[in-house]
């Protein structure tokens, strides 16, 4: 990841990283969303619930997918054309992702009944917001459009980027009902539970939004918006989106929260996780029966007795070896499907993402 120079804060160059770089962008999109947009006075209150709600819920994850704006620009640009204004977009752009993400997160932990959040509690549960949050996922959604305004109006990809967000976030809704509607509580029906149903929520749910996006954002940005570019490239990253979610749902069992920062729920939520399409694949009818008496329910011995039937069928090597198996596929796809595009922009990604354990 290269190193780029920009003017410090006390006006003296400071060679920054991209992270670096990033984390001071955000600081400047706060101010800007938050005191110099709009400045009617009868406006302050709420602004200041907009600088919390952002303070609070944008950073504190990884940012991964925001940073893989700028990082894929990188490769698909020559430097002479990576001006300090285009690395500044791509960097607000980034942001714009990782807001993106934000106004899913904070709904989602509504709509999955979550605990803790990048290890701090969900927004919604923190002392006096409760379902107000659901009015500040709002004001995380909105703030995309007014930042892509004001920085990217007057560029050919402007429009590109604006559809691109829009659809994308339709598709994670569409995906975010699929991921519903199959685990509706109270009711646990295993028939429902097929890889089929399963590769079609991640599909929509996860990987449009966590990888296509960023990536797709970038080619926008270099001028690239040939559709078959941006299918050959979306081909690669929806299969590293199915391996991502597949990676998240193993985690929300066997993950440590000290280390992901969010407390498992899929269990007593009813999900119809990769670990539970799998187990189902592998089990008897006996364990099947067992299974059925024990998962969605929201009582510990319950949730334990899953784990437990988990851990017999050896759920933790089964994982193991499929992400052995994801990596070789993805690393054959990129050699076949990447064609123009430099293989590094998916090769990068996915260094980030197999192994990790948060
Ligand atoms: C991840 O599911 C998917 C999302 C966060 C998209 C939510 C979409 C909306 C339209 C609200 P998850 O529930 O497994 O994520 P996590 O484990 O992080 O809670
Ligand atoms: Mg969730
Ligand atoms: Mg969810
Ligand atoms: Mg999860």
């Amino acid at each position: 990841m290269g190193d780029s120079i920009c003017n410090g804060t006390h006006g003296k160059k400071a060679l920054l990283s991209d992270p670096q770089l990033f984390d001071v962008q955000f600081e400047e999109l706060v101010a800007e969303l938050t005191e110099r947009d709009l400045t009617d006075p009868a406006l302050a209150d709420a602004l200041r619930r907009l600088k919390e709600v952002l303070e609070y819920n944008a950073p504190g994850g990884k940012k991964n997918r925001g940073l893989s704006v700028i990082g894929s620009l990188r490769e698909l640009l020559p430097p002479s054309q990576l001006t300090q204004d285009t690395v500044q977009r791509a960097l607000i752009v980034g942001w714009c992702i990782e807001l993106l993400q934000a106004f899913f997160l904070v709904a989602d932990d509504i709509m999955d009944s979550s605990v803790t959040r990048r290890g701090q509690p969900c927004w919604y549960r923190k002392e006096a917001i409760g379902l107000d949050a659901i009015n500040d996922s709002f004001l995380l959604e909105a703030s995309i459009y007014r930042l892509l305004r004001k920085h990217c109006r007057d560029q050919p990809h402007y429009i590109h980027l604006l559809e691109l967000f829009t659809e994308t976030s339709f598709q994670t809704m569409l995906g975010q009902a699929l991921d519903l509607m199959t685990a509706p509580p109270g009711q646990i029906d295993l028939n429902r539970f097929t890889m089929e149903r399963y590769k079609a929520i991640v599909k929509y749910k996860t990987a449009y939004y966590s990888f296509y996006l960023p990536v797709a954002a970038a080619m926008y940005m270099a001028g690239i918006e040939s559709e078959e570019e941006h299918n050959n490239a979306k081909h690669i990253l929806l299969e590293m989106g199915e391996f991502f979610q597949i990676q998240d749902d193993y985690l929300d069992c066997y993950g440590d929260p000290a280390v992901t920062g969010k407390i498992g729920t899929d269990i007593q939520d009813n999900k119809c996780s990769w670990l539970v399409v799998k187990a189902l694949e592998v089990m008897t009818p006996e364990q099947r029966a067992e299974l059925e008496a024990c998962y969605g329910r929201h009582d510990e011995a319950s949730i334990e007795e899953v784990k437990t039937l988990y851990n017999t069928l050896q759920m933790s090597t089964l994982y193991q070896n499929y992400e052995e198996e994801s990596y070789q596929r993805l690393q054959k796809l990129i050699a076949c499907h990447a064609q123009n595009l430099p293989h590094s922009v998916f090769l990068n990604f996915a260094k980030k993402i197999y192994k990790r354990n948060k």
